[in-house]
């Protein structure tokens, strides 16, 4: 067999889900067809671990604060089950996979290896513990991408497989599926959301003119992929400024998917009632020094000033479950992010054809690291993360 001389497959390095052919094995094998830096090799558990991550990726936007999470099941190089957590409350990864193998397959279940794309669960949440499923199916041998954070797992899972004589292999991928769910690693880890900075910018780096006039910086493409954005985050927050000269309304209208919970700072309470992210339509949480109430959609957050306002608005997040924030401006909250060095992507958008005279400053990043680039018209959308 092929697969016994190589025991790697190929895969584009630039498309990390997109595995070649086995006949590139073949061909590899043959002479044909050479190993070069634009090919990375995978082990087997990799390539199977891929599937996983491919797999948890379709729970994105449903999962929600829960992880996304794939597995998928092994006989003898062949997949006989697949599954995923689709929805929060409902099945985990685990389940999902055993309940498809097929009946002619049922039988294979305890000499297969099950791939999980993070430690399988060791508690009754909303759901029983993934662990007693594998134990109870009599799996016996499971391959993990990374451990959960969760401090109901939290090694729990594998300590508990390895007690009852199942060999666990870890971590596979265990930088990808981290990056996957970096969201709820830095809930779980930090004790805050996972930070999204986004602004747009002129080519001479304004973000606004002169006494901060709103002037329009990306285009309308742009604008539906930041949309796109919004409906991936679990909150999008703004300044008191930008809340009073945008009025924004910070919805998803402009992209089919879930609105981000608002949050607005107005420390004394003086944003008028007639701002679009006033409007009750979605639930709003207004950081402020005067009030603690539930208003309609409305949730006034108190906190003390000499506490300062950003420990203050990531309790609140914390508090209310929220994975993730987006902050949309304006450059005084955002520069504070910064400052503080309370933040963990960057997006900004300069428009390369816009220059504006006299106006306002764009912030400044501080140990960003570039990962992405990409190009709509003349808007360059890049994207940092924090060294
Ligand atoms: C797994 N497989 O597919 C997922 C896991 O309330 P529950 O029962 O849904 O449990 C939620 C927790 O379970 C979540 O915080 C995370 O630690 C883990 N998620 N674990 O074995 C899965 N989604
Ligand atoms: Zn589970």
């Amino acid at each position: 067999m092929v697969q016994n001389r190589i025991e790697k497959r190929i895969i584009f390095q630039s498309s990390l889900f997109n595995l070649a052919e086995k006949t590139d094995v073949d061909k590899m094998n043959a002479g044909i067809l050479k190993c070069t830096p634009n090919f990375v090799l995978l082990s087997i558990h990799e390539t199977y671990m891929q599937r996983c991550l491919q797999l948890a990726a379709s729970g994105a936007g449903a999962v929600a604060p829960n992880p996304m999470v794939g597995a998928v099941l092994v006989h003898d190089d062949r997949i006989i089950g697949e599954g995923f957590h689709t929805k929060y409350g409902e099945a985990h990864a685990e389940v999902n996979c055993i309940n498809s193998v097929a009946v002619q397959d049922q039988e294979l279940i305890k000499e297969g290896i099950l791939y999980v794309s993070l430690e399988p669960c060791n508690h009754y949440g909303k759901t029983p513990a993934c662990t007693d499923l594998i134990i109870h199916s009599k799996i016996k041998k499971v391959v993990v991408a990374c451990k959960d954070p969760f401090e109901k797992v939290n090694g729990s899972g594998i300590e508990k497989l390895r007690a009852n004589g199942v060999e666990v292999i870890m971590p596979v991928l265990e930088k990808d599926a981290m990056w996957l769910n970096r969201r709820f690693f830095t809930f779980h880890e930090k004790k805050r959301p996972y930070i999204i900075l986004k602004w747009a910018q002129s080519d001479n780096l304004k973000m606004a003119g002169e006494h901060s006039t709103v002037i329009k910086i990306s285009n309308e493409i742009t604008d539906r992929l930041v949309h796109k954005w919004r409906s991936e985050e679990a909150g999008i927050m703004v300044g008191t400024n930008t809340a009073l000269t945008d009025d924004p309304s910070l919805t998803t209208r402009l992209w089919k998917g879930n609105h981000p919970v608002r949050v607005v700072v107005d420390a004394a309470l003086k944003l008028p009632a007639s701002l679009n992210l006033l409007d009750d339509r979605y639930p709003t949480i207004i950081v402020n020094t005067c009030k603690r109430e539930t208003l309609g959609s409305k949730l006034f957050y108190k906190y003390e000033a000499m506490d300062g306002l950003l420990p203050a608005t990531m309790q609140a997040l914390q508090q209310q479950n929220l994975l993730s924030v987006i902050i949309e401006g304006g450059g005084k909250l955002l520069s504070s992010f910064i400052r503080s060095g309370l933040w963990d992507e960057a997006r900004i958008i300069t428009n390369r054809q816009l220059y504006i005279k006299d106006g306002i400053n764009a912030p400044t990043l501080e140990n960003e690291i570039l990962f992405k680039k990409e190009l709509i018209r003349s808007d360059e959308i890049c994207y940092y993360k924090r060294n």
